[in-house]
């Protein structure tokens, strides 16, 4: 479907090859109900197979990334309900997207807000970026990555603090844990960074790009020496592929390489 066809998201091209999507529910600091959801799956689902796009700018306003999910659309739920309807399994369609999302959080980003931060390839905050897990407060935890993924990303001690005190963290804390890449200065947008950072990524061979990601991401998923060896197979792989000669020989002529992403 076209942007035009949304409610809660705004679609966008900033720069050549750079796609955003922006959540845009402001009256309620972009809680992320279903229908929003659906949006982003629907959103990415036509990215993924457009060949202009190489990298997904991801943010919402300056107030909230998200402050989580929709604890309104909730809170009425029953056991049976969300068990047997899989409640928010949809949710883990993003981190299955195999074009590199990047982050840019700025204000709130709090329980499934931060999860969804989490889920994307790389985040970059503003100084005004507020991270937690305050499900706890709620009576409930976590439930769409963040005992796991906060944990890798920051640790065990640190994400037991989060989660057990449901407390929240900030920009810098989020940078000195490496949960963000970086925090970027006072005054600078960071939606316009981050736009930079997709736009850097967008102008590499897309092939290439791909199984980066996909090499990155095993390291969550699988043992060293696995890891090493897909590594190694991708690797390989890549000599299957035009951009790698015409990577080398441009590198070994001196000139600029033009991908063709095959
Ligand atoms: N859900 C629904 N509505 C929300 C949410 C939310 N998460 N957050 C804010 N809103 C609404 C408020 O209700 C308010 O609406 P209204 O104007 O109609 O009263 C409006 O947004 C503005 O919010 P506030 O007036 O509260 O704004 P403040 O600046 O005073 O406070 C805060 C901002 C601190 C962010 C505050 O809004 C807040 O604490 N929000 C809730 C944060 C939270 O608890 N998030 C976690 C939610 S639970 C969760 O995410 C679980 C994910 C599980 C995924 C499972 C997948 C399988």
């Amino acid at each position: 479907s076209s942007s035009g066809d949304y409610t809660s998201i705004l679609v966008s091209t900033p720069a050549p090859g750079v796609s955003q999507i922006t959540l845009n529910r402001p009256k309620a600091l972009n809680a992320l109900n279903s229908t929003l959801f659906h949006e982003i799956n629907a959103a990415l689902r036509t990215l993924s197979t457009d060949d202009s796009v190489g990298a997904v700018v991801l943010t919402g306003s300056d107030k909230a990334f998200a402050a989580g999910a929709d604890i309104k659309e909730m809170k009425d739920k029953q056991f049976a309900e969300v068990y047997a309807g899989d409640f928010l399994a949809h949710w883990t369609e993003l981190s299955g997207f195999r074009k590199p999302i990047i982050a840019a959080v700025s204000g709130y980003a709090l329980g499934g807000g931060c999860e969804l931060a989490m889920m994307c390839d790389v985040i970059l905050a503003s100084p005004t970026a507020v991270f937690g897990q305050p499900e706890i407060n709620l009576g409930v935890i976590p439930g769409a990555g963040g005992t796991q993924r906060l944990t890798h990303a920051i640790g065990k001690s640190r994400a037991m603090e989060i989660v057990l005190t449901g407390r929240n963290f900030s920009a810098q804390e989020a940078s000195e844990w490496g949960l963000v890449s970086r925090v970027v200065p006072e005054g600078q947008s960071v939606v316009d960074e981050a736009v930079k950072v997709a736009g850097k990524v967008a102008s590499k061979s897309r092939i290439a790009v791909q199984a980066a990601k996909e090499g990155v991401n095993s390291a969550y998923e699988l043992s060293l020496a696995q890891g090493l060896h897909l590594e190694r197979r991708l690797f390989h792989q890549l000599f299957a592929t035009n951009d790698q000669k015409i990577g080398m020989k441009a590198f070994a002529e001196k000139q600029k390489p033009k991908w063709t992403h095959s």
